[in-house]
């Protein structure tokens, strides 16, 4: 169960927990992706201006017993960011691949766009991902049915929920599923620990050179 959890926006070391994971929020401009991580992060539900660039927050969970860090990067559907593409993907362990059940254009993208770009960029080969129709507060309005996201799913071989920002219907649910899953794949476990990180570093520091003053134009 997602443990008590306290939330934080930018900065935070990785001292004070015994994983952190890089989780991503990818799908079309206005389908809420910045609601989604807004609701998780704060519980506060309010309309947002489109995001420019690229925007994190943190958040500490506890689960199991273990402490965990969630890095939560939110990018702007609406322009695309060259370079800097694959610096966001890398490293990823969990992305959450969102659209808007009242925009079929927004689903039919998930497919023929995201996923093409989740596949070309992620270097995690085992990185989970879930499938989220936003919006299902809108029911009237609706464009895409749960069967066909049910499908798609099953075509990108992750997990599906639809949710609501507005309503806060399923949106911790999305993230709790995620992170559980996460915390099933041993190598994204060994990428998201902390202690493994810091045994790196310290064996990285064994291996430095000492510093030297003597001169080396001989
Ligand atoms: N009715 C309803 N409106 C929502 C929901 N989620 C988001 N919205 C509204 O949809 C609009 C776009 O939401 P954002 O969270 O900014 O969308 P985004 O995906 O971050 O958009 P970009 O930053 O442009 O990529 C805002 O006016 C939100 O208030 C929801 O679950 N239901
Ligand atoms: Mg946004």
């Amino acid at each position: 169960m997602l443990g008590s959890s306290s939330s934080s926006s930018k900065g935070g070391g990785n001292n004070n927990c015994d994983y952190s994971f890089k989780i991503l929020l990818i799908g079309d401009s206005g389908v809420g992706k910045s609601s989604l991580l807004v609701t998780f992060i704060s519980n506060f539900v309010h309309d947002l201006s489109p995001t420019i660039g690229v925007d994190f927050k943190i958040k500490m969970v506890t689960i199991g017993g273990k402490r965990l860090k969630l890095t939560i990067w939110d990018t702007a559907g609406q322009e695309r960011f060259g370079t800097l593409t694959s610096s966001y993907y890398r490293g990823a362990h969990g992305i959450i691949l969102v659209y808007d059940v009242t925009r079929r254009e927004t689903f039919t993208n998930l497919s023929e766009v995201w996923a093409k770009e989740v596949e070309l960029y992620s270097t995690n080969q085992e990185c989970i991902k879930v499938l989220v129709g936003n919006k299902v507060d809108r029911d009237s309005e609706r464009a895409v049915t749960q069967e066909e996201g049910m499908a798609l799913a099953q075509q990108l071989k992750c997990s599906f929920l639809e949710c609501s920002a507005r309503t806060r219907a399923n949106v911790h649910q999305c993230f709790k599923d995620l992170v559980l899953k996460i915390l099933e794949v041993p190598t994204l476990l060994e990428k998201g620990s902390t202690a493994v990180k810091k045994q790196i570093l310290q064996q990285k520091q064994v291996r430095k050179p000492p510093e030297s003053n003597t001169c080396c134009f001989q």
